[in-house]
């Protein structure tokens, strides 16, 4: 392993500026402070005075604390870590990073919503940003990508008028971080080709269960180009070890509330506890000359190439192993660009592409104040860097010699690389062409995939779809917008469109035109990516009360951490119960303070009789109900197999009698008293393994 993550790392640590060990308060000026809390003035109830620099300095400084947010992707949060390739991919592409699997590159990475601003909730219904900066020994390569493989828009110059629509509506700001609004579909109801991308942010992959849990995409075709100058194209695919997961839409909704930092949280203690997250990348490689072997155009960023017809090919992995030592300085000020590319990785004409490179660089002048944002240590690349670049707000660094080339002043410094393989050299793609405003119409087929999405998905992510379209519509007050967006969905599906339809208020409209291929791709179901099948990471809550059964908590809490999940008990009350055997057993965190939404399954330990009930506790109560109707594992053992039977549903398979393990759609119960059997442990984590059980009869409860 080469020294490289340790070279970004130590680059960082220059710039760190931890409290002085020694030395009083002082100025910006470094003059010392006698007295910071309370302002120079005339007399004990008199006016502050001009002259106090110290008061007028710190509140000046604080006044200009906040930059502008992102225009889209405002929340985010982050994290450094690292790439390294399974091997050399010299056959596609020169890039150095893509050589060597012995060479680590350093990374950093951003994840975020789009919609909502800066402080807003994460688990809202919106694409999630994925964006990656590889600090390359070539120069910085960003791929800045989503967790969705297509787009909204074919064509980055509506870029303005799709963010414009989906954003809170001009008038009143209203809603924050929400698509269900007449704005967003208005524009939808128009614009055919959102139909694809509208069916993602319709799925369950637009609610997350985490950041380490979702695939990321470069959605564009770019293009690899190897040290022959052979072209090939490309488009790149994350994919997380811990497979992908979403949560449901009430959850999510719940989840705001209970705690908005959701998913910037699990990253963080995630990272924290050792368990970092780990994607795999990987590439669907086109070879020039089957550029037109496909239905639909490489270059229309709405559509996505099936893996069953271009496999995706593992080339490297990443892995999250730093949090930020300072969220404004890190995680705010990167400045992400698709235009940071580096030798043997180029871009192809997909007109969103090609405006995202005029767009990323530009942004960086209004948010981060000057031309300068390359200076700032998490954008610093760790190739050197020599440019003729001067000046301008915020400039750091004190040049010195000439600034411009030629020169024969500066001997001539720095020299051009020229054309010798080592210097970026764009990729020689022939063009020529009249000059017009017009749609290929290559890019005119807007349904087909849409529908592939759909028949892709399994019974119970169509339910969800449906069920989203019906809440996002039924916010929409404009009923001709309801109607116009059905009868795009009829173009889709017409079983689709009807249901919707049904929902919300509408008549059925006309069948579209039934002329699409009954094509599926099986790889865009989230069945079929459930990762490593581990419970790492997992969160169960174990609800308890005075007079627990020891052993089973014990027994249950180490075998379950064994497996990687993250057990916590859950009381009422702070501090510890006593349990079965008269010992004392630490609470993690106190009923009242959490809820099933934070959890991922839920776990109840049984007591003797005249343990005291949690059926008594309202919090605990509605801590199963919650667990149950969103799907998650419930164990539950000895006595707690009665309070489950007392609330569950008719057909609901339960365990009677002595040591009968039972597990019926992620619900197992074990009646034995004392310690839990294999049996029931095994058939617990395979339950939290698969995340949720979708079939469960309904309701009581
Ligand atoms: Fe972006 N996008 N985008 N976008 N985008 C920005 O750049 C833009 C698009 C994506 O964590 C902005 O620095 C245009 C596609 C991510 O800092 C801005 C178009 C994809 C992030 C911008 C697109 C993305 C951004 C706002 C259409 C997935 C957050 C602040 C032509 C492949 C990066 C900033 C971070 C951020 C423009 C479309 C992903 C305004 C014009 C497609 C992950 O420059």
């Amino acid at each position: 392993m080469t020294e490289q993550p340790d070279r970004k790392e130590r680059q960082r640590e220059t710039h760190l500026a931890p409290d002085p060990a020694e030395g009083p308060l002082t100025t910006d000026q470094g003059v010392a402070v006698d007295h910071t809390d309370d302002s120079l003035t005339a007399g004990e109830r008199g006016p502050t005075l001009m002259e106090d620099f110290h008061f007028r300095e710190k509140l000046m400084h604080f006044d200009h604390e906040r930059i502008p947010e992102r225009v889209v992707h405002a929340r985010g949060a982050g994290a450094y870590g690292y790439f390294e390739p399974y091997e050399s991919c010299a056959e596609f592409t020169k890039a150095a990073f893509l050589q060597d699997p012995s060479v680590r590159t350093p990374v950093f990475v951003r994840f975020s919503t789009v919609q909502g601003p800066r402080g807003s909730a994460d688990t809202v219904r919106d694409v999630r940003g994925f964006a990656t900066k590889f600090y390359t020994s070539e120069g910085n390569y960003d791929l800045v990508g989503n967790n969705m493989p297509v787009f909204f828009i074919q064509d980055g110059i509506k870029f303005p008028d799709f963010v414009h629509a989906v954003k809170p509506e001009p008038q009143n700001d209203i809603p924050t971080g929400a698509s269900a609004h007449d704005t967003l579909w208005d524009f939808v109801s128009l614009q055919p080709e959102t139909m694809h991308m509208m069916m993602w942010l319709m799925s369950d992959r637009a609610i997350p269960r985490s950041y380490r849990m979702m695939q990321g995409f470069g959605v564009h075709t770019f293009r690899f180009v190897n040290a022959n100058g052979k072209g090939t194209f490309v488009k790149f695919h994350w994919k997380p070890k811990l497979g992908v997961h979403s949560l449901v839409w009430d959850e999510a909704q719940e989840c705001q509330g209970r705690d908005p930092d959701f998913n910037r949280r699990d990253l963080w203690d995630a990272i924290e506890a050792g368990e970092y997250p780990e994607w795999e990348l990987g590439v669907q490689l086109v070879p020039e000359e089957d550029e037109f072997n496909f239905d639909f155009d490489l270059l229309d960023a709405t559509k996505l190439i099936p893996e069953e017809q271009v496999p995706v090919r593992p080339i490297g992995r990443m892995v999250l192993d730093r949090n930020p030592h300072n969220f404004f300085a890190e995680t705010e000020q990167v400045a992400f660009h698709t235009a940071n590319v580096v030798p043997g990785i180029d871009f192809t004409n997909d007109p969103l592409l090609q405006a995202r490179n005029f767009s990323y660089l530009d942004t960086q002048l209004i948010r981060l104040g000057g031309p300068n944002f390359a200076h700032i240590p998490v954008n610093q690349p760790v190739a050197p860097v020599r440019t003729n670049h001067r000046d301008g707000y915020h400039q750091t660094a004190i040049h010195t010699g000439t600034n411009y080339s030629p020169n024969s002043l500066g001997g001539g410094c720095p020299a051009i690389a020229g054309a010798d393989g080592y210097a970026y050299t764009h990729y020689a793609e022939r063009v020529d062409g009249d000059k017009i405003r017009k749609r290929s119409p290559s890019f005119k087929d807007f349904y087909s995939q849409a529908a592939m999405f759909w028949n892709s998905m399994s019974d119970w992510e169509r339910k969800h779809i449906v069920d989203a379209f019906r809440f996002e519509l039924g916010k929409v007050g404009t009923v001709q917008v309801r109607e116009r967006t059905v009868n795009e969905l009829a173009h889709i599906d017409y079983g689709l469109a009807t249901a919707v339809a049904e929902g919300i208020g509408v008549a059925n409209p006309e069948p579209g035109p039934d002329n699409h291929k009954p094509v599926a791709s099986p790889a865009l179901s989230l069945d079929n990516l459930g990762g490593d099948h581990s419970i790492r990471t997992r969160t169960v809550a174990v609800l308890v009360t005075d007079g627990v059964d020891a052993e089973q908590l014990t027994q249950a809490q180490q075998a379950l951490s064994a497996e990687g999940a993250v057990v916590e008990a859950l009381a009422a009350h702070d501090g510890k119960v006593r349990g079965s055997d008269g010992n004392g057993y630490a609470v993690d965190r106190a009923l009242p303070t959490v809820a099933s939404v934070l959890y991922d399954a839920v776990l109840l330990p049984g007591g003797p009789p005249g343990t005291p009930d949690l059926a008594s506790d309202e919090a605990a109560m509605r801590f199963i109900r919650d667990a149950y109707r969103h799907g998650k594992p419930i164990g539950a053992l000895g006595s707690g197999v009665g309070l489950l039977a007392s609330l569950a549903p008719d057909g609901l398979h339960l365990s009677a009698g002595h040591h009968q393990v039972c597990s019926d759609r992620g619900v197992v119960t074990d009646t034995t008293t004392g310690a839990a059997s294999e049996e029931f442990t095994r058939a617990f984590t395979e339950a939290i393994a698969a995340h949720r059980h979708w079939t469960r009869p309904g309701p009581r409860l």
